[in-house]
């Protein structure tokens, strides 16, 4: 199987928005390891994602997590992001910080600290003002640990009434986008666990208001690419936080993991219109990198989505149909592996040529000197956000 023309057409027009924090050094709650190199501003990481954008012609793209990337100026920073190549993209709200947060934010009891939380939510739309985002993506640590110590329904109820402050304040092109996610911090009950409390909360919002599906939020087991097509279907599907896990919220580098679930989910993409101009989905990265270098995790990263759209596009939609209307289980299934089994890297790497970009990234990289240049000119680099 080759990659035809109108595949290419499809894959010229990818983007895939990286997240500021990648760029930072992150760990385990055992150890954070540093890296020569980190950036020690949003300036030097908004430098290191256009790296990967030069090299990769994927990733225009930039998003930002409020406090940790807060500066003076953001109509500032935009422009030095658009001097870079990129754009500012999601602003990221933060509510897992703060001692008021302690037993909940945007479900809290207490109106004061609910409050707290909405006109966070607030600065966060302002900034997006300045920016020139479109989405707001709201992650809540807000949970219980042990049964009986909150009112889950009464939870719920604050949850819709804060939601609904927030959504009131968003501008006519910006959207609210509520990302789901089954444990911690809270490890008894969350109050947003799965797609279906995030799409029953931003439907009562309105049309602004969409879920965000980060791969890693699942139990184990869980068929995540059903889970895409059904709010494809519904068209509910906000955005993605891509990433790979083998255990819990990993945040490796996606598709390294699974790369078969990966293929899946992104055939329910192609399948559900989710590349089509028109369509609402954000593509976003949501990864760590603890232990490798992260200017080539975020490189591979990308370069595995590609990857990954590529094969998924390569699906024979119609011969597919046509097997599985005719019953014709094994064929069926054929049809979509043949597809997964095709190594596409030669056929990308030369399109890639022919465009002016690197045929491979991850090499040019290497070779750039970059790595070498920020190592030394950055001393003592930032902590990804979480305990800085
Ligand atoms: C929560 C989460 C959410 C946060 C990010 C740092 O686990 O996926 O998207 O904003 O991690
Ligand atoms: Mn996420
Ligand atoms: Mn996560």
């Amino acid at each position: 199987m080759t990659i035809d023309s109108t595949t290419l057409a499809t894959l010229e027009k990818q983007a895939i928005e990286l997240p500021s924090w990648a760029f930072g050094n992150s760990g385990t709650r055992f150890k954070v390891f540093g890296t020569p190199g980190t950036p020690r501003t949003i300036q030097e990481k908004l430098s290191d994602a256009a790296k990967v954008n030069e090299l990769t012609g994927l990733a225009p793209k930039v998003a930002l997590h409020i406090p940790w990337d807060k500066v003076d100026d953001y109509a500032a920073l935009r422009d030095y992001a658009a001097n870079l190549n990129v754009t500012l993209g999601t602003v990221n709200s933060n509510t897992f910080q703060d001692d008021a947060y302690k037993y909940g934010s945007l479900t809290h009891t207490d109106a004061a600290v609910r409050q707290k939380a909405i006109d966070h939510h607030f600065e966060c739309i302002d900034i997006m003002g300045s920016t020139g985002s479109q989405d707001l993506k709201i992650w809540l640590a807000d949970g219980t640990n042990y049964p009986g110590q909150g009112d889950i329904r009464g939870r719920q109820d604050r949850l819709a009434e804060s939601l609904q402050k927030i959504y009131d304040r968003l501008g006519d092109d910006q959207r609210l986008v509520l990302e789901y996610k089954f444990f911690e911090p809270a490890f008894y009950h969350t109050d947003v666990p799965d797609w279906g409390t995030s799409y029953a909360q931003v439907s009562a919002l309105g049309d602004k208001a969409l879920v965000c599906l980060d791969t890693g939020h699942h139990a184990p087991g869980t068929n995540i690419e059903f889970i895409v097509a059904q709010l494809l279907r519904l068209g509910k599907l906000g955005s993605f936080d891509f990433n790979s896990r083998f255990y819990a919220d990993d945040d490796l580098i996606v598709g390294a993991a699974d790369p078969f679930q990966l293929f899946r989910i992104l055939y329910e993409v192609v399948r559900g219109g989710g590349l089509d101009d028109d369509s609402p989905v954000a593509f976003m990265l949501d990864q760590c990198h603890n232990v490798e270098d992260k200017i080539p995790g975020q490189i591979r990263s990308v370069l595995n989505v590609q990857e990954m759209t590529a094969r998924a596009l390569l699906v024979d939609r119609e011969a597919l149909l046509a097997a599985q209307n005719a019953g014709d289980v094994l064929g069926a299934n054929a049809i979509l592996m043949d597809a997964f089994y095709t190594d596409v890297r030669g056929d990308l790497a030369a399109w890639r040529e022919s465009r002016g970009l690197p045929a491979d990234p991850m090499a040019a990289y290497a070779a750039s000197g970059y790595q070498e240049q920020i190592a030394a000119e950055r001393v003592g680099g930032q902590q990804a956000g979480w305990g800085a």
